[in-house]
């Protein structure tokens, strides 16, 4: 299915013109030579020392000129090769005109060097330089982005490689890094807006005749009827995958649009490992490379055991390494779809640039099944008065559902008699739940097999803020998740799942945890509040945890979207079933409806972030986790 290329442009093209020279000059970054800039990889360095510099970059990833946030003039940011055993220095110096950061995402190191503004150290203010500095105790796959603002949105993600200390068990002729990430033209801080303003503004069918009338006058006539033509055709009737979608997003993959796709070559007989890693603000990406099985050998940069899948979904910020044999002479398409299936990123992999192969369709748009959505069980329903809060969840007659047996139970919704108007969360006393939101259980059941507790929600979780409560939350382990649960039957396709996932080596803390904490993700989709046990990160107490501990973590999502639950400075040990090799993660789907559990070792003294990694629910799903010696609580 292979057909030659026909020679392709580029669509980014950057801005050489006087003007933009002269903008950059007064932020103290020259423009290299537009040819450096448009290379299809971001640059490889490699070392102990680096110098990062922060700056804009003129981009055009849509046909619109845009300013993106860029690393040493390059988005991606450059791809950093370290060494595990050698100490790295980085100097990155911030030429924006705002305040800026860069977080170490999945290492292990000490809380000051972890690069979050407030937690870790005050941030990088403009024309300042922070000298990182840490010793790389671990190898494998990796990434960097910023912490500050919506900069990550706007380019500052790039990959970490990390070349083991021992030989590698895994075997490979040659790797690729493979970065995901979604661009849009608007400002982030808008796209924000919205959001708050209209939780389904991205989502078409939810939208009026004004937004018409605002899209033809932002964009034209042309291509506002061209997009509501594609989005007609494709019958996206359910709105809640994604908050923000192709609507607004163009899907990367290396820096490259789906026009252009990122190019890797092979030569025939090698194994070739792809590095997959989500740098995405908001989408979960689907993955697979049609006519080719791929061999899952590390996830979050730990190796596995190996796994054979056909496709597996990357969350934002995870990583996935995946070694594929391709053979013959032929290309292979790399397709990234988004959850939400709004649209893709695309690669080839080739042994020959002359040669492309097919795009695939995109799969069937899932819809929230009625598990999902918390309308399986209809004992403990209560949908009186609740016209006033969430879009249209009476129509989900999932056509090209997902429902496979999938009885998530119970999820109540708490809308009822509400009137959302009236309330100002102004006069809520979060701080009156304070340190006890969580419940906190002594005697957990043992290490490797998740949590035996009652789900308990807490008063703090009773309120407007929080829109639904999942009562008899199921375990995400063994499901694949919305829109994956028949690729099995449909396409005859194994789809990778977290109960696949053995660690390769022997879990190295063996202790059963000593407690237990039960934390809710909550939120009111409608008025886009997001949260945790009900309380937003500004009210929040910190989760205290003592030096050496050894605790789990139950998460239990009363939410209807997919969140990815970052924690960091300390493994997330996700536990999927075997004591003896409990996988290592650093972020963490959980699915809708569902509870998934993860034993934490305290042994990293300090202030650490602990969040959604979708970028516009972290401001409120969000909590710091404070490890101390001595004294504890929660
Ligand atoms: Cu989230």
């Amino acid at each position: 299915m292979n057909t030659p290329a026909f020679p392709r442009l580029s669509r980014r093209r950057f801005v050489t013109g006087a003007s933009a020279g002269l903008a950059l000059a007064g932020l103290g970054l020259s423009l290299t030579s537009p040819k450096a800039q448009a290379k299809a990889l971001p640059p490889v360095l490699s070392g102990n020392q680096f110098d990062l510099s922060i700056g804009y970059l003129p981009v055009n990833f849509t046909g619109a000129d845009r300013s993106a946030t860029a690393v040493n003039g390059s988005v991606p940011a450059p791809i950093l090769r370290w060494k595990e055993g050698e100490r790295v220095t980085l100097r990155v110096t911030n030429h924006l005109a705002h305040d800026s950061s860069i977080h170490w995402h999945g290492m292990i190191l000490p809380s000051n060097m972890d690069g979050v503004p407030g937690l870790s150290f005050r941030g990088i203010a403009p024309g300042e330089t922070y000298e990182y500095q840490f010793e790389v105790n671990q190898n494998g796959t990796y990434w960097y982005h910023s912490h500050s603002g919506w900069q990550e949105q706007t380019g500052l993600y790039g990959a970490i490689v990390i070349e083991p200390k021992d030989p590698d068990p895994v075997a490979y002729d040659r790797d690729y890094v493979v970065l995901l990430s979604d661009w849009t033209d608007e400002d982030p801080g808008d796209v924000y807006a919205k959001l708050k303003k209209m939780s389904h503004y991205y989502n078409f069918q939810e939208r009026t005749v004004a937004d018409l009338w605002r899209d033809i006058k932002e964009k034209g006539v042309a291509r506002t009827w061209n997009e509501r033509q594609m989005w007609n055709a494709m019958r996206m009737k359910q709105s809640d995958i994604a908050d923000v979608t192709g609507y607004t997003y163009t899907f990367l993959m290396n820096g490259e649009t789906p026009d252009s796709g990122w190019t890797g070559v092979f030569k025939r007989g090698e194994k070739v490992r792809l590095r997959f890693i989500n740098g995405a603000a908001m989408t979960l990406f689907d993955i697979r490379i049609p006519g080719l099985k791929m061999t899952v050998v590390a996830s979050d940069g730990q190796n596995i055991e190996p796994v054979s899948v056909d496709e597996f979904r990357i969350g934002v910020a995870e990583t996935y390494d995946v070694v594929v044999e391709p053979s013959g002479d032929q290309a292979y398409t790399v397709f990234a779809q988004s959850m939400d299936r709004s649209g893709y990123a695309r690669g080839t992999l080739t042994p020959d640039p002359s040669l492309t192969a097919e795009i695939p369709d995109m799969d069937y748009r899932p819809l929230l099944s009625h598990g999902d959505m918390g309308m399986a069980a209809m004992a403990g329903m209560d949908h009186g008065g609740s016209a006033a809060g969430h879009g249209n969840h009476s129509q989900h007659a999932a056509s090209g559902g997902d429902h496979s047996g999938h009885n998530m139970g119970g999820m109540h919704h708490s809308m009822t008699g509400m009137d959302h108007g009236k309330h100002s969360m102004k006069g809520m006393d979060h701080r009156r739940h304070g340190m006890h939101a969580s419940s906190v259980s002594d005697k957990p059941g043992p290490a490797g097999f998740g949590s035996r507790a009652e789900i308990h929600h807490a008063p703090s979780e009773f309120g407007p803020q929080v829109d639904m409560r999942a009562e008899a939350p199921q375990s995400g382990l063994h499901d694949p998740g919305v829109g994956l649960r028949d690729h099995a039957q449909r396409y005859g396709r194994k789809v990778l799942r977290y109960g696949d996932i053995r660690n390769l080596y022997p879990t190295l803390d063996r202790r059963d945890p000593e407690r237990e904490i039960q934390i809710h993700l909550t939120g009111n989709m409608a008025r886009y509040m997001w949260s945790l046990d009900g309380i937003r990160f500004a009210d929040a107490e910190p989760i205290r945890l003592t030096y050496g501990e050894r605790v789990r973590i139950t998460l239990v999502n009363d939410t209807m979207m997919t969140h990815p639950i970052h924690l960091h400075g300390l493994w997330s040990e996700l536990e999927t079933g075997d004591p003896a090799a409990i996988p290592r993660k650093h972020t963490l789907l959980v699915q809708p409806g569902t509870k998934i559990s993860y034993l934490v070792t305290a042994d990293a003294l300090g202030r650490w972030a602990y969040h959604c990694h979708l970028m516009y629910h972290m401001p409120g799903m969000m909590r710091e986790v404070r490890v101390e010696q001595g004294g504890r609580g929660v």
